[in-house]
């Protein structure tokens, strides 16, 4: 059904919808949004997660008791509406404090003020009942090579990763970290830029298995990379822990459009590889629907709501349209011919040893590479063609 339910998981940021319009060249086109009205609307629409920094829900600086006014609005409502808070995160890039970083900033008493702040919200985010907690990195990077020694940055930055996981494990917490790379944007260069950055640093953790990744679409389109293709392996290595889904039009900016609304076909093979599985077929992912988007400036309040429900009927739709295109035989038919299956059997024999290999005269002495294909291809874009006629409702 095309009529979003608390079943598929979709999850907005209060940022997100709350987004006022505010850019660098322009001042705010939209007022506040308060947060009640942002649960109940998304719980009209559909949603079922409210996802927030701290200092979205309370102002950078607020006392202890408007801080928690705000706490308890929102407590009131999510119960109130049965919308749930999936997932946390913390502010270390808005307040000029973190103008250099959060948790890597040069200077040593931001990065024990940010390492506070973050455990806070730590406490709160387990009252809460989130299950995951986002680090977006966005003030942590440089603009110059000689201002920061990249090194000893990534070396706080574990230090930092490293306290947050003793201290969830020692209160007994259960809540897991997802890193959120980004190439660029605030910074001239952030550090772990891309998944594959973010899941390399995670193995030199003291607690890896605590520590995912939060990849969004645009961020590593922002890099020139295939979204669906860096999913596909944090899923091999087990790091999917939470997902950010948007729309980019190429590199350049961070555009955060509606899901759908730049690169459609690779939208199109991550909701086929997110609900099917690829070629093997069954779900891969079950973690929260995550929206990060931006209403565009241009729209009014009507505007923002229309938007937060594109990304979702956006989503089921690439759901409806994914699942036609693995029913329909003729795409069957093509994967085998286009030998799509036969990656999954192993190179070698069971038992095979290198020995055994070596005396295989067809694998390499008897085998004419030239003569092999007899000049047949694969047929990969005939299947481009089925995926994108499915895709465009053409079969
Ligand atoms: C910020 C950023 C997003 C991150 C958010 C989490 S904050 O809006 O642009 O991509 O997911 O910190
Ligand atoms: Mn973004
Ligand atoms: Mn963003
Ligand atoms: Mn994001």
């Amino acid at each position: 059904s095309l009529t979003p339910t608390p079943a598929d998981k979709f999850s907005f940021g209060l940022w997100t919808i709350g987004y006022n319009g505010a850019d660098p060249f322009g001042g705010p086109t939209r007022p506040h949004l308060d947060t009640v009205e942002a649960v109940t609307r998304l719980a009209e629409l559909g949603a079922y997660g409210l996802t927030f920094h701290d200092d979205d829900l309370f102002a950078f600086g607020s006392t202890d008791a408007a801080r928690q006014k705000e706490i308890d609005r929102l407590k009131q409502v999510l119960a109130d509406t049965g919308v749930i808070v999936p997932m946390v995160t913390t502010n270390l890039f808005s307040a000029p404090v973190f103008k250099d970083g959060g948790f890597t900033s040069n200077d040593r008493a931001v990065r024990r003020f940010a390492l506070r702040k973050v455990l806070r919200n730590l406490d709160l985010a387990a009252e809460l009942g989130a299950k995951t907690f986002v680090m977006w990195g966005g003030r942590e990077g440089a603009e110059y090579d000689a201002a920061k020694d990249i090194r000893s940055a990534l070396d706080r930055y574990r230090e930092a990763v490293n306290l947050l996981g003793d201290y969830v494990t020692d209160k007994g917490y259960d809540i897991r970290f997802a890193i959120e790379p980004k190439p660029n944007e605030p910074r001239g260069d952030i550090l772990l830029p891309t998944v594959g950055h973010a899941m390399a640093f995670i193995t030199t953790l003291e607690r890896p298995e605590l520590v995912g990744v939060n990849p969004e679409v645009g961020h590593e389109q922002m890099a020139g990379l295939n979204f669906t293709a860096g999913i596909a392996q944090a899923l091999y290595q087990g790091k999917l822990f939470h997902i950010d889904l948007n729309g980019q039009r190429g590199i350049k900016y961070d555009q955060d459009l509606v899901f759908g609304h730049g690169d459609l076909q690779n939208a199109f093979s991550l909701v086929d590889l997110l609900e099917n599985g690829g070629p093997n077929g069954g779900p891969s992912y079950d973690g929260p629907r995550h929206f990060d988007y931006k209403p565009s400036r241009t729209e009014d309040i009507t505007g923002v709501w229309e938007s937060a429900a594109a990304n979702m009927r956006t989503y089921l739709l690439l759901k409806e349209r994914a699942a036609a295109f693995r029913a329909d035989p003729e795409v069957q038919e093509q994967l085998a011919a286009s030998r799509v299956p036969e990656l999954s059997v192993p190179t070698l024999a069971e038992g095979e040893s290198y020995d055994d290999f070596l005396a295989d005269t067809s694998a390499y002495e008897d085998f004419a590479p030239e003569e092999y294909f007899g000049g047949k291809g694969f047929g990969f874009v005939k299947l481009q063609q089925l995926a994108l006629e499915h895709l465009l409702g053409a079969r």
